[in-house]
């Protein structure tokens, strides 16, 4: 899956990359950027003491600026972060850093030339299939295994992460196998990560997961009888297992309530569903896929007043091959927005509180048209 890079020669170059105390990594909030940065972590021990998370969601470049220039991080490493859809945001940071910017990403988004001191690795091969992804947490691991040998919480961990990006069967052939109960478990670690990511009161410099899976790896027991129970009753597991059952509970209750509600444009094969969200958890982008599963077919639009501007998150039926919701987002108005970008088949992006309510409009019109298109 990344036949196009040399896996060698980017251990090199991050190996290169991260050799100061001046260095930092930065991943998304979520299971595939949390993974991503632990298993660079293990790659180079300066980045296990130096590692922010960013929830962009917000697109919050302001609060990792402050935080690097806190510990005189010059030098980034961007795992996940999404980057490419907030192109006036990468420009600040790039700006700001004093150093360089080493960004790995597989996302679609705004087409403009880079910053000189940034370093962009496309995770994608160069003519991707339509609804082509490339987890920047699976390249990770496959970096890690080029230079260490990974042992069964690796393996673990990586099918966790597929399992939070929501495509473990689309790359089943490519993880490691578990087995069923181990395979549960993973599950339940990738959907707990991402639910412990949307509460927003977790600081930018907050290393207590990361710290739970080190120890967890670090203590995996030798005989493969215990390992089981050895990952089900870390510390990582309790952490998550908290925010994942207030998550779930807030997620269910919405989905329930907009299936009942009904689509906002009745189409009998196509339904177009729209959804406000309103929780000081960041959940828009979970109730959107969560609510695209249970409805099984058309789209679904949601979204959720966020501290930046409005976050919206937009999702297709995965049966259908049109409409490309990247594109959904690039005919709006760049005024209005604060970033956009994701891949054909699941797209975000924040827009600005002023002009939010047109933008929104501008968005149903261009589904509305592109599913009366097909008929
Ligand atoms: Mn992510």
């Amino acid at each position: 899956m990344f036949e196009h890079i040399n896996l060698s020669s980017e251990l090199e170059r991050i190996r290169e990359f991260a050799t100061g105390e001046s260095c930092a990594v930065a991943y998304h909030g979520d299971a595939d950027g949390f993974f991503a940065a632990h298993f660079l972590g293990r790659i180079t021990s300066v980045l296990q003491d130096h590692s922010f998370n960013v929830q962009t969601g917000d697109l919050d470049f302001n609060r990792l600026i402050a935080a690097s220039k806190q510990h005189n991080i010059t030098d980034l490493i961007l795992l996940d972060i999404n980057v490419l859809s907030a192109q006036g945001g990468l420009n600040a940071l790039a700006d700001a850093i004093g150093g360089r910017l080493l960004v790995y990403d597989d996302h679609f988004g705004e087409k403009v030339p880079l910053p000189s001191n940034v370093e962009l690795v496309p995770l994608l091969p160069p003519n991707p299939q339509d609804d082509s992804i490339r987890p920047t947490s699976l390249f990770s691991h496959r970096i890690l295994a080029a230079s260490h040998a990974v042992n069964w919480i690796d393996d673990a961990f990586v099918v966790a992460a597929a399992f939070g990006e929501g495509v473990y069967r689309q790359f089943s052939a490519h993880l490691p196998q578990l087995s069923k109960q181990e395979t549960d478990l993973a599950r339940r670690i990738g959907r707990g990560i991402n639910a412990y990511f949307t509460d927003t009161s977790i600081d930018v410099d907050d290393g207590t997961l990361l710290r739970a899976a080190r120890d967890l790896r670090a203590a995996e027991p030798a005989d493969p009888s215990e390992r089981y129970a050895s990952m089900l009753n870390s510390s990582l597991v309790k952490i998550i297992s908290t925010a994942a059952k207030e998550v779930d509970r807030q997620v269910e209750q919405i989905v329930r309530e907009a299936v009942t509600a009904g689509p906002w444009y009745a189409d009998a094969k196509m339904p177009i569903y729209f959804v406000k969200v309103e929780s000081s958890r960041r959940i828009v982008n979970l109730v959107a896929s969560s609510l695209r599963t249970t409805v099984d077919k058309g789209i679904v639009i949601a979204v959720q007043p966020a501290a930046a501007g409005l976050a919206v998150e937009i999702r297709r039926a995965r049966s259908m091959t049109t409409p490309n919701l990247v594109e959904a987002l690039m005919s709006l108005n760049p005024d209005a927005v604060i970033s956009r970008g994701g891949h054909p088949m699941a797209a975000g992006a924040t827009l600005k509180h002023d002009g939010a309510e047109d933008a929104i409009q501008v968005l149903q019109q261009f589904v509305r048209r592109s599913i009366a298109d097909r008929q």
